[in-house]
């Protein structure tokens, strides 16, 4: 049989046929294949990209770690630097000094104090330090963990400017549990021309007699409202061992140091109840350095009795009271630095406030003297009337009563130069006007 010979032109057509559909991009097969495959291809990019995505995401987070913490190793290594060399940790310019009561100074180094806060006011610098202590300053310096090593940091620059003016000069601390103690506190000497003045209305005796201040004359109203600090209250709080059981928000009231700090401050009334004004006061800085003086005895109690660190004990806190955060008002401080050892180690200590006892029973201030029965010392007792003769004349003329209608005044003069947030204190004592009418209002209610 002929096998036909396949046409040579057959056979190139045959070839030709093939390759064409081998290379033909038209057939839809082909066009399938392909899109699909460049589908593929794109799904592909757009993974590699999520991948690139997710990795940069990854990378910058951890760089953002990496940068706080060579941030923060940088910073505790320049804190070291700097003490090595001594120009951040050196001791204050005006040298190491020892807090004593207010009672416990003689009564020349008391005139020599007055003269130093006095020539501060002259210079417009007490009012500038004052106003430290003001506005959005006031909200990282309160309500929180930040609010005892921010106001040591300010008492201590404070005092080192009373030092510049005088370097024998020390910042006193008012032990208000020493007029707390007495049958009433408005009785005590403290509130005496030879001391700071009067305490009922604007200020017109002692040694800030008339002074101006950014909301009008300087004014108090002693016994108002709320409460001084009892010894009690202090050795509550010595029963605690973490700063947190006593700073806020995490304390119980009955061991909340700020809350207790907010008694004297309501106590005494006028530009001290408000904390826009308060620091006007000067009695603001000696109350300060007694609330201090109380952290110190915690922070004693917490190394000999709990085997707590004070000075890595800051609380967890975010916001304004993070213990990294730039110190409000003292851009040279963090938040933390209020707490570390270096305050009470290279710039102050404090004199223990004075103690009697049966058998020791001088409390080695003519001012004191010793309640032998409980053994404590208390204030002596101001000779001063509470009513000036004057205006008791004024006030028996009118028909009053001289002692209420002085509260009334003192109450109205007071209240006109409040600004800023009332602290947060504890409930009236019975021996304070709001106390008083609080019985008197229970008492209306019965009858
Ligand atoms: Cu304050």
């Amino acid at each position: 049989m002929e096998q036909p010979l396949k046409e040579l032109s057959q056979v190139q057509n045959d070839l030709y046929e093939r390759r064409k559909v081998k290379n033909d991009d038209d057939t839809p097969e082909v066009l399938y294949e392909r899109r699909k495959n460049d589908d593929d291809e794109v799904k592909r990019k757009e993974e590699k990209e999520d991948e690139v995505t997710v990795a940069y995401e990854t990378l910058e987070h951890e760089l953002t770690v990496a940068y706080d913490t060579v941030e923060n190793e940088l910073y505790v290594h320049q804190r070291r630097q700097k003490r090595a060399t001594g120009t951040a940790e050196k001791s204050p310019e005006t040298g190491f000094r020892i807090r004593r009561e207010y009672r416990m100074l003689s009564d020349a180094e008391r005139f020599d104090y007055h003269a130093a806060v006095n020539e501060l006011k002259r210079s417009g610098r007490y009012d500038s330090f004052a106003n430290i202590h003001r506005g959005r300053n006031v909200d990282s310096a309160h309500g929180g963990p930040n609010f005892l090593g921010w106001h040591r940091v300010y008492i201590a620059l404070y005092e080192d400017a009373l030092r510049l003016t005088d370097p024998n000069v020390i910042l006193p601390y008012w032990d208000s549990s020493i007029d707390f103690h007495m049958a009433n506190p408005v009785d005590s000497i403290i509130w005496t021309a030879s001391f700071l003045g009067n305490g009922d209305g604007f200020v017109r005796t002692g040694p800030f007699a008339n002074w101006n201040t950014p909301t009008g004359r300087l004014a108090r109203n002693v016994g108002g409202s709320s409460r001084l600090i009892s010894k009690q209250v202090i050795d509550d709080i010595l029963t605690r061992c973490r700063m947190s059981e006593i700073s806020m928000p995490t304390a119980i009231p009955r061991y909340n140091l700020e809350r207790h700090h907010g008694g004297p401050h309501n106590w005494i009334g006028g530009h001290m109840r408000t904390s826009d004004t308060a620091a006007h006061d000067p009695v603001f800085f000696m109350h300060h350095a007694f609330i201090d003086y109380i952290w110190e005895l915690f922070r004693l109690h917490q190394v000999e009795d709990c085997r707590v660190d004070p000075t890595t004990d800051y609380p967890r806190a975010i916001g304004l009271h993070a213990p990294k955060r730039t110190m409000a008002g003292f851009s040279d401080f963090r938040n933390i630095d209020g707490i570390r050892g270096y305050w009470t180690q290279t710039w102050y200590r404090y004199e223990y406030t004075p103690e009697c006892s049966q058998t020791q029973r001088s409390c080695g201030s003519p001012y004191l003297r010793c309640d032998v029965r409980n053994q404590r010392c208390i204030s002596a007792v101001r000779t001063s009337p509470r009513v000036s003769v004057g205006f008791a004349i004024f006030a028996r003329n009118n028909g009053m009563d001289p002692e209420t209608a002085n509260d009334f005044r003192a109450r109205s003069e007071s209240s006109r130069v409040n600004s800023g947030r009332v602290f947060l204190a504890p409930p009236a004592d019975p021996r304070t006007q709001d106390g008083r009418s609080f019985l008197a209002r229970r008492a209306n209610f019965f009858f």
